[in-house]
């Protein structure tokens, strides 16, 4: 390195695992992934950055300068950034409808008898939905029952009336549903709004940035819809997931097995990879292995975990670096979050990509075309790819860093509802009202969301979550936040012992006494509540909350926190946080501050409309500061006005 360069900096985790690998990597001088290119990209434009360049047009790119105040069309910075903002939300419905009309399709065909390897797994929540629809339950047949349910689907998904949506309308709080119709932003469904979005922002349309934000408001409530629809279905097709036991991070790569990562977000092949996976045991010691073990990584790893146990393997930002210990033989990707730079560390890896979907592929990689209706066939292929490679890794360098964590996750609402209901059978969510009404605990947080090299890769989610326990906030978590946590060792029992404060410590020693004859182990000290598609299991658990203190959700303790956020999807769940009345943290200041406005109306204005409102905070330490300062603010007026209620006898949403 020539003297006065800057020295780079690609140790940006703080992930023993994946610093490990780096650093062996680095003294080899060989492969190029994330962290090295983060390094390379400095510096990034500022233009970009900040919101203020437009190629909406062919006579962009249009840049914000002081020499220039405006597009060449006449936009302004305002316009500008809004438009990039909304789109980006668009971006993120767009990939979760995706997401969710894939599941929609597959159980399209179960009812068709057309994909003979899936089948309903929880008809008790078939009916637990239909009933929540408002369809008629009794005496219904489950394919009668799951056809209705589809044809709700589909109608939220594509109708062009203006009746609401039935996912938005049943699972919300009525006071939600009046401020939507107040603020105009009731949406016909998720299809058309992306589309009404794309045109609204199209070169000489919408140029008001307050009704191009209402607009991307509107579309992130489809973003909310079609992510319910996902995980609802999701759980129709494969179970809700209950409290399951396993590891995480690089340790649990045992190189005597054929180890696959599944690597994406649609449980239609990971589930079905695991499952034939158990079966092709001998397949695998034919080829000398002890058998075949999967493992997963962002998304869909999330699902395996949460209902089959499966171990996580890593997160987002280090999901190229397990290869690099030499013994993973497949990584399967399906859609969404997979960078396209796992291929080339692949090639110095002897590990096979595999990509399955049709619309997701990557270039000099395997491609098994994945389909509903040959799914187990098509696993198999899948598996035997796996098995071929750990064949010609025999011989090969195989060094795995020695960290794993015991993980407790399969926290779906209904689990938690369970665990609840040991203490309270009746009303399982007063458990939490009370907790937080004593004082016992301070509210509720979410953490949702990716990682960031803008960040410090896994920094931010470990620091918040380790001074909120010790500040008695129950927390749930999902996606890659809830990677971190598994990686680092915060969902086991043994975290709590160590981070929680005295209030969460005797909340949890109260469940884990009603409930030590039902629980194979002591709760975990944050609830892992499934995937990124899974963040509306945690805003039921919002609402059940706002139902049980009978007020709307702008008053509930509760917060949610993307300390790493990073792609259009995280753009769009929270904004549906913040629509749906819940403060947002998010640790990574997005593109919006090239208009002071656009940025006004996310930090202080959405509250005045819509009850929730973001928090750009960077700073793990502050950030802390300010959700606890939003959920002690609602914890104090609730108190105030419950004390007020009491004396008056009155409701608790009188007068409020
Ligand atoms: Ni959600 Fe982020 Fe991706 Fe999942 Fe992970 S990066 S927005 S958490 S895997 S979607
Ligand atoms: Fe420039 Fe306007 Fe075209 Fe955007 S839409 S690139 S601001 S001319």
């Amino acid at each position: 390195m020539s003297e006065g360069k800057k020295k780079v900096d690609n140790r940006r985790t703080i992930d023993p695992a994946a610093l490990a690998v780096i650093d062996k990597n680095t003294a080899n001088g060989q492969i190029e992934t994330a962290y090295e290119r983060y390094v390379n990209m400095q510096p990034q434009c500022n233009f970009g950055r900040t919101g203020v360049c437009c190629r909406i047009c062919l006579q962009g790119p249009c840049r914000i300068t002081k020499k220039s105040s405006k597009g060449i069309c006449g936009a302004h910075g305002y316009t500008i950034v809004a438009r990039n903002l909304i789109r980006a939300i668009s971006g993120g419905t767009g990939a979760h409808a995706d997401h969710s009309r894939h599941m929609l399709y597959a159980l399209m065909e179960v009812l068709e008898g057309k994909a003979p390897d899936y089948s309903v797994e929880d008809s008790e929540k078939l009916k637990r939905v239909a009933g929540k629809l408002g369809l008629e339950v009794e005496g219904k047949e489950d394919n009668e029952l799951l056809e209705a349910v589809l044809q709700q689907a589909i109608s939220d998904f594509s109708k062009v009336t203006t009746e609401p949506c039935k996912w938005l309308e049943t699972n919300v709080v009525p006071e939600r549903m009046e401020v939507f119709d107040r603020c105009n932003i009731q949406p016909r469904s998720v299809h058309t709004t992306i589309a009404e979005t794309m045109g609204a922002t199209h070169m000489g349309v919408d140029a008001d940035p307050v009704n191009l934000i209402f607009q991307g408001l509107k579309t992130s409530l489809c973003d909310y819809i079609c992510m319910h629809i996902g995980t609802d279905l999701s759980d129709i097709l494969f179970g809700t997931p209950k409290p399951v036991y396993t590891e995480a991070n690089f340790g649990v790569i045992d190189p005597e097995m054929v180890n696959i990562a599944v690597h994406g977000h649609n449980p239609l092949l990971s589930e079905m990879i695991v499952r034939v996976a158990r079966d092709m045991k001998e397949e695998a010691e034919a080829a000398g292995a002890k058998g075949v073990k999967c493992m997963g990584i962002c998304c869909t790893g999330n699902e395996v975990l949460m209902r089959q146990g499966v171990p996580v393997l890593t997160n987002f930002l280090s999901q190229e670096l397990p290869m690099m210990t030499g013994a993973m033989d497949a990584m399967v990707v399906d859609v969404q979050c997979i960078m396209p730079g796992v291929k080339a560390v692949s090639e110095c890896s002897n590990t096979r990509i595999v990509t399955t979907m049709a619309h997701s592929k990557i270039p000099g990689s395997y491609h098994v075309d994945f389909s509903e209706e040959h799914a187990v066939a098509k696993a198999r292929e899948v598996v035997n790819l796996a098995i071929e490679a750990y064949k010609e890794r025999q011989g090969n360098e195989i060094d795995i860093p020695d960290v794993k964590n015991k993980v407790t996750a399969g926290f779906s609402l209904e689990a938690i509802e369970d665990v609840l209901s040991a203490v309270n059978a009746d009303e399982p969510i007063k458990v939490i009202t009370d907790a937080v009404d004593s004082g016992q605990l301070r509210g509720v947080a979410l953490f949702a969301g990716c990682n960031n090299l803008r960040v410090t890769h896994d920094n931010s989610q470990i620091t918040i979550m380790k001074e909120l326990a010790k500040n008695n906030v129950l927390m749930v978590a999902t996606g890659c936040a809830a990677g971190s946590a598994a990686k680092l060792g915060l969902l086991n029992a043994e975290a709590v012992e160590k981070y929680a404060g005295e209030g969460l410590k005797e909340f949890l020693d109260t469940l884990n006494e009603a409930n030590k004859d039902k629980l194979k182990e002591k709760l975990p000290l944050i609830f892992h509540m499934g995937s990124c598609v899974d963040n509306t299991r945690a805003y039921d658990l919002t609402t059940a909350l706002a139902r049980q203190w009978d007020v709307d959700v702008p008053k509930v303790p509760f917060v949610a926190s993307a300390p790493e956020a990073m792609s259009e999807k995280a753009v769009s769940i929270g904004s549906w946080c913040v629509t749906l009345g819940v403060p947002t943290h998010v640790g990574v200041v997005p593109e919006v501050t090239g208009s002071a406005l656009v940025d006004g109306v996310a930090l202080q204005i959405a509250e005045d409309v819509y009850g929730g409102y973001f928090m750009w905070e960077e700073d793990p330490e502050k950030a802390v500061e300010k959700i606890l300062a939003a959920l002690d603010e609602r914890a104090w007026k609730l108190k105030v006005h419950k004390q007020t209620a009491e004396k008056y006898e009155t409701e608790l949403s009188t007068g409020w």
